[in-house]
């Protein structure tokens, strides 16, 4: 069955619903576009052209690279768990879940809020690679092919988790060591969950688990994480999905409480008071707000609580239920306030790739991440770029198509309001294509 909902402009419908048969989500309604006469392709109009590039088992070079997936009837995917036809609507239809639930929730148009959708290069590499990643350069999600006889990663809440590293390095923008890397990953895995909620899919049932649908899963349980009780050392820890177990356990407190529910038990650390939760709705909206206005690159557990107390001041009020909750689970996760909360830096914070490499004639992208502890708007420049690419400088996109051989020397700059100002050198190879 075809429904045909999009708006004909001289004589294109632009968006279409169509039907996603996905391991992971089952039976689903996708947005997709294109019209009966010549096929329809995995971009979604109606949410900022979320795209699907599928590279086929090959590895990335650029976010131009693989193809578009397209389809006769706009009938996609056979429901089979190894099929990478099908991996790509589980991860597509995960994207429209993670828009939807940026919007109606919070009103946020895309990670930047700037109405672009998501990009998701699919069935890269090894299907035994077995990775999904986020990658801040094109701002778009990496997510490995299906192995043969198994399943995918691409469930709602790894998905979601990996767009929400980039709503984490747009706003908060932590540092990817120590506590405030640990706070990174617990972020995403917030995010989520939030929006496996919010998907309310009847095949991926909300839970708070992350990965559970796909193989060796679940990966982690915001109830029982590896460690959820906060110690000095955690920080010293490798593996920073580790040091986030404070942070989802604080989640989960938050929501839910350390009464035992249907998702499993969840006592508070060294047996202290126990915490009745305020929902996702409240928790997810204080999380939301901590991150995106309070949290800065340094924050710390510390800065955690603080950040999510204001939050919920603002939202809420002080020394409301809320407020008062969100003291109670940082307590039961052993964050009780007594640490000092560090200073958080000033001005401008750049994030950029060491290297880029692209060719003559095939056109390419790089994001510069940059930005604002104080949440003041930035101003980004570049000088000696290779012949053929400009930069957007309220966004850092630096873009075109390159026309020159050479290696190329760039420095770029983001500068605030205040005239703080970081730099950033890059090096820029061009090859003859
Ligand atoms: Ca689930
Ligand atoms: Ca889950
Ligand atoms: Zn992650």
């Amino acid at each position: 069955m075809l429904v045909v909902t999009g708006v004909a402009t001289a004589g294109v419908v632009t968006r279409v619903t169509g039907i996603g048969d996905g391991y992971h989500s089952g039976s689903v309604p996708i947005a997709t576009r294109g019209e009966p006469r010549t096929g329809y392709t995995l971009v979604d109009p109606s949410r900022g052209n979320i795209e699907v590039r599928d590279l086929n088992g090959g590895l990335f070079s650029g976010p131009y690279d693989g193809v578009q997936p397209t389809d006769a009837d706009n009938r996609w995917g056979t429901g089979v768990a190894d099929d990478p036809a099908t991996a790509n609507i589980d991860a597509y239809y995960a994207a429209e879940m993670t828009w939807d639930y940026l919007l109606r929730t919070h009103a946020r148009a895309g990670l930047a809020g700037d109405g672009t959708g998501f990009l998701l290069m699919t069935n890269i590499g090894e299907a035994s690679d077995r990775t999904a990643s986020y990658q801040a350069d094109c701002r778009c999600v990496m997510l490995s092919p299906p192995p043969a006889g198994d399943r995918s990663m691409n469930t709602i809440d790894i998905v979601a988790h990996e767009l929400g590293h980039g709503l984490s390095g747009l706003t908060a923008g932590f540092d990817n060591w120590g506590e405030s890397g640990g706070l990174n990953e617990a972020s995403s895995d917030i995010i989520g969950t939030l929006v496996e909620f919010a998907a309310a899919n009847p095949k991926d049932t909300p839970d708070y688990t992350i990965g559970e649908g796909t193989t060796g899963g679940p990966l982690r349980r915001m109830n029982a994480p590896e460690t959820g009780c906060w110690d000095p050392t955690l920080a010293d820890h490798d593996d920073t999905h580790v040091i986030g177990g404070p942070a989802i356990k604080f989640f989960y407190q938050l929501a839910v409480g350390s009464v035992s529910a249907r998702w499993g038990d969840s006592p508070t650390c060294d047996g202290g008071p126990a915490v009745t939760g305020i929902g996702n709705d409240k928790a997810g909206r204080i999380w939301y707000r901590a991150l995106t206005v309070h949290m800065v690159p340094n924050t710390d557990y510390a800065g955690a609580r603080d950040a999510t107390l204001r939050a919920a001041a603002d939202l809420y009020g002080a020394g409301g239920v809320e407020s008062r909750t969100v003291a109670a689970a940082w307590d039961a996760v052993g964050v009780d306030g007594s640490r000092p909360v560090p200073a958080a830096p000033t001005g401008p914070r750049m994030k950029v790739s060491f290297s880029w490499w692209d060719s003559v004639g095939t056109p390419t992208y790089h994001y510069v991440q940059v930005t604002h502890p104080q949440r003041q708007k930035v101003q980004i420049g570049a000088t000696g770029l290779p012949p053929g690419l400009r930069l957007d400088p309220g966004t850092g996109r630096l873009h075109g198509t390159p026309t020159t051989a050479g290696e190329y020397l760039v420095t770029l700059t983001a500068t605030d309001a205040a005239g703080n100002t970081v730099t950033r050198e890059v090096t820029w190879d061009i090859t003859t294509g």
